[in-house]
This record gives structure tokens, sequence and C-alpha cells, in this order.
């Protein structure tokens, strides 16, 4: 190790007998998960929101107005009572609440909390630990609906946003991202519109994660910069509040309902007495800001370079990973990195994951994933020039309908225009199964790259139930050209969030910024950043190979779009 690296990690050693806690607020439950010094796991615990709290009549978390489409809401009074009920069922096992030296948390993206006029002063500092935290905070909100990150009712607030502010592109080189339904920004333009005097009784608008940290603090807690970036109101390279994007785009006296930025690696506080009383928290446990999941998923797989990635497959497939150049345009998202104040993260976001690959299964392979794989292993790499795009569901990465497109593009390696590519109306099913796997990581490395990802990764950690196919890991390997490993534990955010925790104890003993690579250096052999190598970078020649045939499978999906695209901001 050289000597900086060395002394960054002498600085980065955590008192041996603390712990730290990180909770993730998601849409369907409330995890904690508590870490101790060498970042070894030492207890979790859940709250299942529909079966343990069923007097807020929640299905999957959330409420779906049925009488506005696309409108999809939770109470933000269930998450309160959620934070009271993890906590109990931790002191029913007399866990030791004493040893906790900082707790942070990761909140579901985009979702908004508002908060009443008059609560700061006469609530929320005002927190008695002989009542409940909920009952003193029932009449706390202006709506009792806080909209999610799953609402998309705010087509028509996407437009007039990204039209305000120059079109679609210039709203996504200054705020990271072009407008999109679920985030914030739109949601609160829509609330000023077609709920005036709500905005109006609203002294304070905080996101699922400052809402959740202002709970812990009794007081009202910052909205970190990384989260903030999923707004559509902050100068993302700045990390300021966007004048223009909030009080000409938005709505009026947006800023002062907002507050101040922080940085997600500083203290929002130290912890409420009521918490102290109640539990037996340490009066001088630090509350770190908490930041979004997918921010906190980032930290948690132990993503600490440029060049490292995450790839999640699940019911909808999820690309993140750090860079230093980011290159926002019409596609994906950029967040500042919340454990690295110098890079960011930037995230790709498919309809189209497990319910497509199942769709395929189903029809091809009689609904047998063995069956899927074989017929994998009938066809070679690079599947003959077979080319296939599969949408279940509308995707938006690209911007297409429902639909299949084949196309036969004869020598990938050698042909030059897409021109020559022969749309067929269909394949054989191992030709289906390989030009759908094939297919869905070609785009997955297209779309990073154009993001701003370095490429060839410097290695891809991949989650989701469909990471445990090992010949998808092999696939994914060779297309990416670079190492691929598994972690197969499901509960990335609040893991993350505990290192968060104690990433941002460190920062604050060190009065410095401390890279979080010196924090995880000193982690134990059996802590929870170890992974798995699973597949190795395939050979160069073939990896050369796959680059030529994702050029022309980019160029077959530009005509795609400019074909059939849709103008969807979802
Ligand atoms: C990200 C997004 C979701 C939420 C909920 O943009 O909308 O991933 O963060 O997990």
């Amino acid at each position: 190790m050289a000597s900086k690296a060395k002394a960054a990690a002498a600085a980065a050693i955590l008192p041996h007998d603390a712990l730290f806690l990180g909770f993730d607020s998601s849409t369907q439950s409330l995890k904690a998960t508590v870490v101790d010094a060498k970042l070894r796991i030492v207890t979790s615990e859940i709250v299942h929101f529909d079966s343990e709290l069923p007097h807020y009549k929640t299905k999957d978390g959330v409420h779906r107005d049925l009488s506005e489409n696309g409108r999809v809401t939770a109470p933000a009074l269930m998450w309160v009572e959620a934070l009271e009920c993890v906590l109990d069922k931790l002191k029913k096992r007399s866990f030791p609440f004493e040893a906790i030296k900082a707790v942070s948390g990761s909140g579901q993206q985009h979702g908004s909390v508002y908060w009443k006029k008059d609560t700061l002063n006469s609530k929320l500092q005002k927190l008695s630990h002989l009542e409940s935290l909920h009952g003193q905070l029932q009449d706390a909100f202006s709506t009792i609906h806080s909209p999610i990150w799953m609402d998309s009712s705010t087509f028509v607030q996407c437009k007039e946003i990204e039209e305000a502010l120059g079109g679609a592109v210039a709203l996504s080189l200054l705020t990271g991202s072009r407008a999109h339904e679920r985030y914030t920004g739109p949601q609160i333009r829509k609330l000023y519109q077609t709920q005036k005097e709500v905005y109006e009784n609203t002294e304070r608008i905080s996101l699922v994660s400052s809402f959740m940290a202002s709970l812990l603090v009794g007081d009202y807690v910052s909205i970190d910069y990384s989260d903030a970036a999923g707004m559509n109101l902050m100068d993302f390279k700045n990390r300021i509040w966007s004048h223009v994007a909030l009080e000409v785009a938005t709505a009026p006296h947006l800023e002062e309902k907002l507050g101040p930025l922080a940085p997600p690696h500083a203290v929002a506080g130290v912890i409420n007495p009521f918490f102290v009383e109640r539990y037996d928290f340490s009066a001088d446990c630090l509350v770190i800001q908490w930041s979004g999941d997918n921010l906190c998923s980032l930290a948690g797989l132990a993503l600490d370079h440029p060049g490292d990635v995450a790839v999640s497959l699940g019911t909808s497939d999820t690309v993140f990973g750090i860079t230093t150049n980011p290159l926002p345009g019409l596609e994906g998202h950029i967040f500042p990195n919340c454990v690295d104040p110098h890079s960011y993260m930037v995230m790709l976001v498919y309809k189209n994951g497990s319910l497509t690959r199942e769709e395929v299964r189903d029809r091809c392979a009689d609904g047998s994933w063995d069956h899927f794989n074989k017929l994998l292993d009938e066809t070679s790499p690079l599947n003959d020039g077979k080319v296939g795009f599969f949408y279940k569901y509308p995707e938006i990465l690209p911007p297409l309908p429902v639909g299949v497109h084949r196309f036969c593009v004869k020598e990938a390696e050698s042909l030059d225009d897409v021109a020559e590519a022969q749309e067929v109306l269909a394949f054989d099913p191992s030709t289906e199964v390989r030009s759908l796997v094939e297919g869905q990581f070609l785009s997955m490395k297209t779309h990073s790259q154009r993001i701003g990802m370095p490429m060839p990764p410097k290695r891809i950690i991949a989650t989701g139930g469909a990471s445990a196919n090992h010949r998808l890991l092999v696939l994914m390997a060779t297309i990416f050209g670079c190492d691929v490993y598994t972690a197969q534990r499901t509960d990335s955010a609040s893991l993350g969030a505990a290192f968060r925790a104690a990433h941002g104890w460190l920062c604050n003993d060190q009065k410095d910024f401390v890279p979080i690579a010196s924090m995880f250096a000193n982690a134990a052999e059996d802590g929870a950043i170890q992974f798995k190598l699973s597949a190795h970078a395939g050979p160069n020649d073939l990896q050369a190979k796959f680059a030529a045939l994702a050029k022309k499978r980019a160029e077959l999906e530009h005509m795609l779009v400019a074909k059939y695209g849709a103008n969807s901001t979802l």
C-alpha cells in the first residue's frame, strides 16, 4: 500500500466497539441493518407495511388512486409509525442501542412529504417520549398523501418544466435528467397547480430520505445533494438549487420550502432525546444525512472507484456505476455520488427486465429456466448476427412501445450499413433466447457508455433474481469486457446506509472527508463487502466482435426510435 493510502486507512479505523445503524425506508417496508466496526452485519429487522401496519390500508405499501390515472401515493404517517415499530422490535430483542455511534438511512427516491405550517415549532421540536411519535405527528402534514416514485400522473407538468427551461436536453444538462413523471419537481408543480391551498399551507417539503432523518433529529433536516438530483430542481454540477428550475419552472416560493442542501456525508444533527429516552440511544449518537435508495445501494455494494458498475437483474433491470465524466442527455439519470464528492453515479432503468425474460422463457422454453439455458447453449455468442428487441412493456430506454423486432445482421463484424440488416418475423427458439439476453446486455453497454460510464468497466457487481443464472453472467462479462462478481444479499440499500453512517461518523471524527475505500480497506474478511468472482471477462477477440455488434444494434435501435418512438417521459 502506498504511504498516502496507508495513512488514509489508518485514519479510517472505527472504534472497535462501535455499531452503526442503517435504515431503508422503501416502498413496501422499513428495514434496519446494523454493522460493527469491521463492517460485519450484526443484526437486521424489518417492518412490512401492508401486514404489520394494516390500518393504513396500503397494497404493496401504496395507495393507487382509482379516480386518477397513474396517481400513486403513500401515507407519510405510516413511515413514522414504521420507524417506531422497527425500533420496538429491536428493543424487544434487548438490542444494545447505546453502542450505536451513528445512524443513517436510505429512502425510496423522488417521494415527497409536505409539512404543515407551524409543525416545526409546535410539534417536531417538542417531541415528548411519553407519547408515540406517530401520535404526536398525526396532524403534521398539509397533505397525508405523499406522491411516490411509482406515480406517473404529471405528464403535463413535465412538458411545462422542460419548455420553461429550454427543452428536455437543456433541463438534463442543468439537473442531470430530463423531466420524469416520478421526479419531485413535476410532483410539486402539480400540487401547486391542483391543490394550491395545500401548497400554501406547507412550511417545508422533504424527500422521503430527509423526512425520515428529520424524525430522528426532531428538526427539519436538509435534503442531501445526491438525492436532490432526483427532483429536476438542482444544478447538479454546482450542487445548488437552480433558481429558474425552482421559481420559474416549478412553483413560487419553493426555495424557502425546500431549505438548504447538504453534503450526503454530513452530520444532520444528534439524535433527538425522544429516542434516547425510549430506546436508550446514546445522547451523542449522530444522525448522518440520509440519501436515496439507489445511491445507498451503490455504497452497500462497495462501489468505490470510477468504472465500478452494478447491474441489478430484477423486475426492471437497473444499471448504475461511478464516473467522473457524466454525460447528461435524454437518457438515464445522473446524481452526485453519495460517498464521494468528486464523482457521480449514473443510472439507467429498463422497464423490460425479468418479466420480459420470463415471457420469452414461457414462449420458447416451456416455462423452464433449465430449458432456456439449454437453448442458449445451442447457439454461439454473437448469434450469427441475429439481433432482437423485446418490449413486453412500453420501454423507456429507448422510448419504444410494446413489440418485438428481429433483424439479421449478415456478418456482424463486416457489415457497414444497417440498411443491409433484414427485418424478420420470427427466430427459432434458441436464436430467440440468445437474441433476447445478448440484446439486453448490448443495450446496457451502449447506453452506459453514452451517459459517461468508462468502458470497459473496472468490474461489475451483479445482483437481483436473475443474477443466479451463471450463463447470463458469462455473457455479461463477455459483452462488457470485465469480470463480473455477485452479491446475493438483497439489502444493499440498508447495508449501504449503515456503511454511510460509519463513513459520516469518520468524516466528522477526522474533521475532513475520508475516502470510503479506506474504510472498506479495514473491513474484516468475513465483512459484508465480500463478493464472489462469478465470470471472467471473455476473450479479447470476442469482446471486439461484440463491440461491433453493439454498434450495429445501436443503429437499429436509432432507426426503430425514429419509426415508432414514443416521446415518453416516464
Ligand atoms: C429510481 C426510482 C426507484 C425508487 C424506488 O429513479 O424511481 O428506484 O428509488 O426504489
